[in-house]
């Protein structure tokens, strides 16, 4: 590229991130409340009025489940819906494009063309044009009352390809309806991931066919007095097919060979000593074990990962490898080695906490770090991806402060403001970008009761890391965030998400 021409972006790229924290007129682009803020807005001070005859286009036949997602924003903020229409001409229209050749728009990128006569999406792919009507979204939301959009124009792009959440449904059992539920607060901020932890000590919650008794006993329990609960296979397909329509990708956990006391209680002959344990309902990790020299583990292992691979339409198949601490460190490598093995015969890759880096890992593999800076060092020197889930940054079962009654600290205390305020870039010397796939910010369930526990330790949080995943470094900034967080709040308020109504980021004042 010219070196006038660098010169000139940068010059209106400060320009436009300048103007976005000027006073402006309430009907200036520059000055609505988006999350994740984009990339670039460019604000040309008309307004859009949108209307029950405003129609939407489509070019493509493969958008048609992103014009029935935009009626559904509509339908939300304005309570009509839009019909379709084949002209993509005239005034008052909405215009869905998926221009897969257009290599200016990287992949779930998008561009937002406002104009006062028409609104167009642009996008690569289709997630690209799904991330577009997000935005849309959000503007529409924020302008029920007149229903004026402000003209200009947005480019918008993710930092990461890895935008991740991870739902414990191991210690506490959450339904179908209740995760769906946490997609639609997670979509809407860009996510593209949600990890489910679907197995641990205190139960088993994936139905495998080969495998009755995993879901006969081991889903039995939970922490405390809870009857648990499993997801038939017919109900997982539906929620990764939910998930999917969002552009969401689950990743199921198998967590082994520590956290297995579920599992160990179903068959016996994944016990050294082959006798099967009680069911377990308390806190403690770190006392369980695969018998890692059996065949009879190994079978068990293909059998799962084999299922479970045919119910993932994603890539990624995680296999936990956290906090085997009665697991002898060389057999620990060894069971890593050969689930590896496994994954990958069933066309998957592996994911693996970041105790996992001590193992033999293929280049593909991927390392999530949660503890120890060591291993993602170690990851990151043999060249593995890793993804970032710091339990002091992103743990969303840390309190906020030491008020707050749900959840634990012993990653400390994780205010709003520090949760946000940290780089993923920065945080470990030695993980580049290349190398960091991105971030994920998991809520474990051990001291999680119910949906109204699970909002309150996740939002406002994790609309921070949604943020930090998407967003170019440069554009966080503390005071800005909070002010499109007080606004975004309105949305939770009417979705009665049970969200942490912190004084120091909610009363305007202070
Ligand atoms: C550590 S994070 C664990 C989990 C606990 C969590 C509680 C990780 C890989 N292991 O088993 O639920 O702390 O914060």
């Amino acid at each position: 590229m010219n070196l006038d021409i660098v010169r000139l972006s940068y010059l209106l790229l400060g320009i436009s991130i300048f103007s976005r924290c000027s006073p402006t007129p309430s009907t200036n682009l520059n000055q609505v409340s988006l999350l994740p803020v984009p990339v670039e807005v460019t604000a040309s001070g008309g307004t859009f009025q949108f209307s029950e005859k405003t129609k939407i286009f489509i070019n493509s036949d493969l958008l048609q489940s992103e014009l029935v997602t935009l009626n559904r924003s509509v339908l939300e903020s304005y309570n009509y819906e839009l019909k379709e229409t084949n002209e993509n001409s005239g005034s008052q229209i909405i215009a869905l494009e998926l221009d897969t050749a257009n290599q200016e728009i990287s992949f779930e990128g998008y561009e937002l063309d406002i104009e006062e006569e028409r609104i167009v999406i642009r996008g690569s792919s289709l997630a690209g044009v799904f991330y577009g009507i997000q935005t849309l979204d959000q503007l529409m939301y924020e302008s029920s009352a007149d229903q004026k959009i402000p003209t200009g124009k947005i480019v918008d792009y993710p930092k990461y390809e890895y935008r991740g959440m991870m739902l414990d449904v191991s210690r506490r059992f959450f339904t179908v309806e209740e995760v769906k539920r946490l997609i639609d607060q997670i979509a809407v901020l860009k996510t593209n991931v949600l990890h489910l932890h679907l197995s641990d000590d205190q139960g088993w919650r994936i139905e495998i066919k080969s495998r009755p008794k995993l879901t006969e006993l081991g889903s039995k329990s939970e922490v405390g007095e809870g009857k648990g609960g499993f997801y038939t296979q017919l109900q997982y397909q539906d929620l990764v097919s939910y998930a999917a329509s969002k552009y969401i990708v689950v990743i199921p956990e198998i967590d082994m060979p520590g956290h297995t006391n579920a599992a160990l209680a179903s068959y016996a002959e994944l016990n050294c000593d082959q006798k099967t344990p009680d069911l377990y309902r308390g806190t403690a990790v770190g006392f369980s074990t695969f018998c890692t020299d059996s065949e009879a583990t190994y079978a068990f292992i293909d059998d799962v990962i084999k299922e479970l691979a045919t119910l993932t339409p994603g890539k990624y198949i995680h296999i936990g490898g956290d906090e085997s601490l009665v697991t002898e460190k060389e057999d620990y490598i060894y069971f890593v080695n050969r689930v590896q093995t496994i994954v990958e015969k069933h066309g998957k890759i592996m994911i693996g906490w970041d105790e996992i880096a001590t193992a033999d890992l293929n280049q593909s593999s991927v390392v999530q770090q949660w503890h120890s800076m060591e291993n993602a060092k170690l990851a990151a020197q043999k060249g593995n991806q890793v993804i970032l889930s710091p339990a002091t940054h992103t743990y969303l079962d840390m309190k906020y402060d030491s008020s707050t009654q749900v959840g634990q600290d012993w990653a400390g205390l994780i205010p709003i403001r520090f949760g946000y305020e940290w780089l993923p870039d920065t945080l470990n010397d030695g993980i580049t970008k290349a190398l960091a796939l991105g971030i994920e910010a998991p809520l474990w369930t051990e001291f999680v009761e119910d949906t109204k526990d699970m909002d309150y330790l996740i939002f406002p949080r994790f609309a921070g890391y949604a943020e930090i995943a998407w967003s170019p470094s440069s554009h966080l900034e503390w005071a800005d965030y909070k002010s499109r967080l007080q606004v975004y709040a309105k949305r939770w308020d009417k979705t009665g998400v049970n969200y942490f109504k912190d004084s120091t980021v909610f009363d305007v004042n202070k």
